[in-house]
């Protein structure tokens, strides 16, 4: 069988896709990520330390029974999430401080706040 003159370079193409391909999932491991649970339309926990300047990762587990919106104005984010589903967001690197978070369908009982150290 002959092998096309354009084999190596598709080959080394396909070598270099993977390799951009594998850096952002080792990126995303390295990401540190925080788990939030949505219910009986609170938040747990209410108070979650991250690292300061520094991107991360925001898992949100809704056990409500209808469902959530999980939302910060700054930075300005909005994650909806269905009753028993599972979503992740990504938060850009925030400075040292704190910012509050609110459950939109729950305002009055889902308050909590991310503190930047
Ligand atoms: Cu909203």
């Amino acid at each position: 069988m002959k092998i096309p003159a354009s084999l190596p370079a598709s080959v080394l193409g396909m070598t270099l896709a993977a390799a951009f391909l594998a850096a952002p999932a080792a990126a995303r491991a390295d990401m540190p990520t925080f788990e939030v649970v949505a219910e009986n339309g609170r938040f747990t926990p209410d108070t979650i330390e991250v690292p300061a300047n520094t991107r991360f990762r925001l898992q949100l587990t809704n056990r409500n029974v209808g469902p959530e919106e999980f939302e910060t104005s700054t930075p300005f984010k909005e994650l909806v999430v269905g009753p028993g589903v599972s979503r992740t967001t990504i938060f850009p690197p925030l400075k040292p401080g704190t910012y509050p978070f609110f459950g939109e369908f729950h305002p009055e009982t889902a308050k909590g706040r991310f503190v930047a150290k």
